[in-house]
């Protein structure tokens, strides 16, 4: 019997740079410290078979027959299987290996990520199985790849036409530092945060309110974006710069105008996030942070009440800066706050949500974290 090994990879919290990243722009996130393990046990038959603390579903499948459960009969896999095993189906295409080479596993996973808060969960387990079956089977690849595996899993297998940006922060990430991502050239650079040093930390507020992105307004905004570069007549929004905003504007109706300007001026304030932070530290970069979520909340349209509730009252009760993160239309906010006011500002979003009515929200601090890997 052999003895089972275990891999992990963290959630994200993404600092700055929202639905930039299917538009070949730029994206800051950082790997925060929970993570998903993946305890893997070979198998003397070329059977697959994943399971999970988070799902009572077991699913085997014969390693041969991915390629015809991929991507045409998804809908038959158990939703949460689909990213272990659309992951197995991926990396096998990506190491161009016959799946004769690849022997029988067993993997079981446990998460500290929370599911549908906007941290990644989906890239977690991704990362976790992609890093777990590379080195098992000796595939050799590298991290930026294992990356592009994991959204070809996201993007095929599961449904969800997402970007590059999470599947990124989660193999790249980083003690004490974010990830500064060109999406287009997949340049990654470390950019020290000093959070910890400036007194600072980082508090997620996740509203509890779920969120999928294989449905809905997650597809709808990237379909306005690539209607917004067709218009401009530039293969990607990363293409257009603010000045080409007034042209835009005659250009476009005003829904799409309003979905343009959020990307166009977001990847800026990438740009200038990673500016400030190098030149005047992290306590200087609230400004940024604000400007994100109102871009997010009046043009882009992807905030909820509960969202724009947590991050009024982080502001309100003396938070540096504040956002929501990650996809939007539910998840989780983030609120950059000095060391002593934490606690104030929980209380006041507690109190904020109970006057709303709204159910209460869960609160705790992540620090950057290093990416994925063998336990
Ligand atoms: C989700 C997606 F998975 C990312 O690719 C990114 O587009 C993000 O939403 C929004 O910035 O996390």
């Amino acid at each position: 019997m052999s003895t089972p090994q275990t891999w992990s990879a963290p959630g994200r919290v993404n600092l700055i740079g929202e639905h930039t990243d299917y538009n070949d722009g730029f994206v800051l996130p950082f790997a925060i410290q929970h993570r998903t393990h993946v305890e893997l046990t070979p198998r003397d038959d070329r059977v697959i078979r994943v399971s999970s603390s988070f799902d009572d579903d077991a699913i085997e499948v014969a390693l041969d027959d991915l390629d015809e459960l991929f991507p045409a009969r998804r809908d038959e896999v158990a939703e949460w299987a689909r990213y272990p095993l659309g992951v197995a189906w991926a990396l096998l295409h990506a190491a161009e290996a016959s799946p004769d080479a690849a022997p029988g596993v067993e993997l079981r996973f446990t998460s500290e990520v929370p599911v549908g808060a906007g941290l990644s969960s989906s890239a977690a387990i991704e990362g976790a199985t992609a890093s777990a079956l590379n080195d098992t089977w000796n595939l050799g690849l590298d991290r930026v790849t294992l990356a592009q595996v994991g959204r070809r899993a996201e993007n095929e297998a599961v449904g969800a036409p997402t970007g590059i940006m999470d599947q990124m922060a989660s193999m790249l990430g980083r003690a004490d530092a974010a990830i500064f991502l060109d999406c287009r050239s997949l340049e990654a650079t470390v950019v020290d945060l000093g959070f910890a040093a400036a007194g600072l930390e980082l508090l997620v507020m996740d509203t509890g309110v779920k969120h999928s992105h294989a449905t809905g307004g997650y597809g709808e905004r990237r379909a306005s974006c690539e209607l917004g570069a067709s218009i401009m007549g530039v293969p990607a929004l990363r293409d257009v710069s603010v000045d080409d905003l007034p042209r835009a504007a005659e250009l476009m109706d005003d829904v799409t105008f309003r979905r343009v300007r959020h990307i166009v001026t977001e990847n800026q304030r990438v740009l200038d996030t990673v500016r400030v932070l190098g030149e005047d530290g992290p306590a200087a970069i609230g400004d940024l942070l604000v400007a994100s979520h109102v871009s997010m909340r009046d043009d882009f349209e992807i905030s909820v009440p509960e969202l724009d509730t947590a991050v009024d009252a982080a502001l309100a009760a003396g938070a540096v800066g504040a956002r929501m993160t990650g996809g939007g239309f539910g998840g989780a906010a983030i609120a950059l706050v000095t060391h002593d006011l934490v606690e104030n500002v929980k209380d006041a979003v507690t109190a904020a949500f109970a006057a709303s009515g709204f159910t209460a929200p869960t609160m705790f601090t992540v620090v950057p974290s290093p990416g994925a890997g063998r336990d």
